[in-house]
């Protein structure tokens, strides 16, 4: 059983949940579920962020004590994880004594090398990055480009870390090591960054009320970006749990957003090689949901809300577009449109008729019972189907394995597509008019097993669903699934098992303002 860590950035705790925070903690999802289904070990961890500086005066702006504070804003977004089925082992919040013990080891080991020293911070900071900007990286008059607000000018005596010792091994590191950043862009840009030389930076603030104090100087406090990225070893244990972390790091995989990949890929790995801790196999910089094309933001007031969007479509929804809908590594577009069309037309038209369809016709010609299927009868066309089906299982993997969630699933809907056409090509109707009924046992047989090697794909992205197609089919399986290629293979559905149609899976999801509008067109 090969162990597998996974994990997503870990959410500043002053804000909201916000749609993009749920499409990376699915996508993440959907790679722990299937490698789970595999048969690995899986540990799959998220978190909050709690020491920034925006989480304490927000805190006291409501007048919270800011650890009930941090505890109340993880329970909404472990309460909302819950409702989008997210499947994570452990939920670390940074201001968790194991945290602090992890963080004091990690700073401490990267002291005694010899790479922190004291020095005088002079520049510019945004509140909002929580990052150390040069003068050249901000737009003019010192304006953080990706806030749009004046970042504060700061003079201050901090501990530093030396990136530009470690800058060289980076470089070497990365280029060496082709599959440690993707997608190709974001390592394209971090390579250039490195190139053009690294500074040392600052990984403590001075005179902070809020934060991590340093042991052998309190006034300090550890920087919030040193502090958040260790999360990842501090939960598999460590400082704490030396068995655990053995077991499970190197991660396997960091799902980050783009906009931060310069933390974990420039800072992050340094402060692991100072601290003569592996690194992390690979770091994968996934792309911004935009809504209708533009960047959500605060200012711009589009912001979406996650917990709206999940009480109006339900978590299959959103789960199947996340997956299907947008390509994993560059920018997509979430709007409620295109979750609608997506639904009812790839979930409600495409599978839930091919489901209701073939369903009803085993009921109607074969009193509910799967027949066999036989090379007697075989045509070649069914011969072409058959294949193909015994296809999909190393396509799928094939794609699921470099997180191309979106043509796995292209994929398997390529088998959806044949068998929807397949009903007309072959008439069934006909077919039982004419009694010719192994040749209509064969297409029958064809149709339920592309169902079935569907919902086998469908097990990482709407689990729940696979279960209620498997209830239709009247089969059992669970979501472990080691020999999945096995069970893939054409002809494992059992001859003789009974289904059953009951109630439709995908119901329409029907767009109220365009249906008035209809409806006032009409009149
Ligand atoms: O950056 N589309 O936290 P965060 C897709 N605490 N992903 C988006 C997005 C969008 N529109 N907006 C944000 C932080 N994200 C730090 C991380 S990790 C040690 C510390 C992603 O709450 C963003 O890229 O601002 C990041 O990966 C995650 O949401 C959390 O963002």
């Amino acid at each position: 059983m090969a162990k597998f860590y996974i994990t997503t950035a870990i959410v500043y705790a002053n804000s909201r949940p916000h749609i993009g925070h749920a499409y990376e903690i699915v996508t993440t999802d959907v790679i722990a579920r299937y490698r789970r289904m595999l048969g690995d070990d899986v540990y799959f961890c998220t978190g909050s962020d709690e020491h920034s500086i925006n989480v304490y005066t927000k805190a006291l702006e409501q007048g919270k004590d800011p650890q009930v504070y941090c505890d109340e804003m993880a329970k909404v977004y472990k309460d909302l994880w819950k409702r989008y089925g997210i499947s994570n082992n452990d939920y670390v919040q940074t201001t968790e004594e194991r945290h602090k013990k992890s963080v004091m080891q990690l700073f401490k080991k990267c002291f005694d090398a010899g790479d922190i020293y004291k020095g005088a911070y002079e520049g510019h900071y945004c509140k909002s990055c929580e990052a150390f900007y040069t003068e050249a990286e901000l737009d003019e008059g010192g304006i953080c480009k990706i806030h749009k607000i004046k970042a504060d000018v700061v003079k201050e005596e901090n501990y530093f870390l030396r990136l530009s010792k470690y800058q060289d091994k980076l470089l070497a590191h990365i280029q060496n090591n082709p599959s440690f950043l993707e997608p190709e862009t974001r390592r394209n840009e971090i390579l250039n960054m490195i190139k053009a030389g690294l500074n040392d930076i600052s990984v403590s603030r001075n005179g902070q009320k809020w934060g991590i104090p340093l042991n052998f100087d309190t006034d300090h406090k550890v920087y919030v970006w040193f502090d958040a990225l260790i999360n990842y070893i501090t939960a598999v244990g460590y400082a704490s749990d030396e068995e655990k972390f053995a077991k499970y790091w190197p991660a396997d995989y960091h799902i980050i957003g783009k906009d931060i990949t310069k933390f974990h890929c420039i800072i992050w790995p340094i402060m692991l090689m100072s601290a003569g801790v592996p690194l992390p196999k690979k770091v994968f910089g996934h792309g911004f949901l935009l809504n209708k094309g533009e960047k959500m933001s605060k200012t711009r007031g589009n912001i979406v809300d996650p917990e709206n969007v999940i009480n109006v479509f339900g978590a299959d929804a959103i789960r199947y577009y996340f997956a299907s809908h947008i390509t994993n590594g560059v920018d997509g577009e979430f709007s409620e449109d295109a979750i609608i069309t997506c639904f009812n037309s790839y979930l409600a038209n495409d599978l839930g008729n091919l489901i209701n369809r073939s369903i009803t016709m085993v009921e109607k010609y074969f009193e509910g019972v799967v027949p066999a299927y036989t090379e007697a009868a075989q045509t070649p066309r069914m011969k072409e189907i058959r294949e193909s089906i015994d296809a999909l299982a190393t396509e799928y993997m094939k794609k699921m394995d470099v997180l191309n969630m979106s043509g796995a699933l292209e994929d398997a809907w390529k088998r959806v597509a044949i068998a929807n056409k397949f009903i007309d090509e072959s008439a069934p109707w006909t077919l039982a008019k004419e009694n010719k009924t192994e040749i209509l046992g064969n297409v029958m047989y064809l149709l339920l097993e592309i169902i079935r090697v569907t919902s086998l794909c469908l097990i990482p992205v709407i689990p729940d669903t696979a279960k209620k197609i498997w209830d239709k089919l009247g089969i059992q399986y669970t979501e472990l699934l080691p020999s999945f290629e096995n069970e893939m293979k054409f002809g494992k559905l059992p001859v003789g098992t009974k289904v059953s149609k009951g109630e439709p899976l995908f119901p329409r999801i029907v767009d109220e303002e365009k249906e008035k509008e209809k409806g006032k067109k009409l009149k």
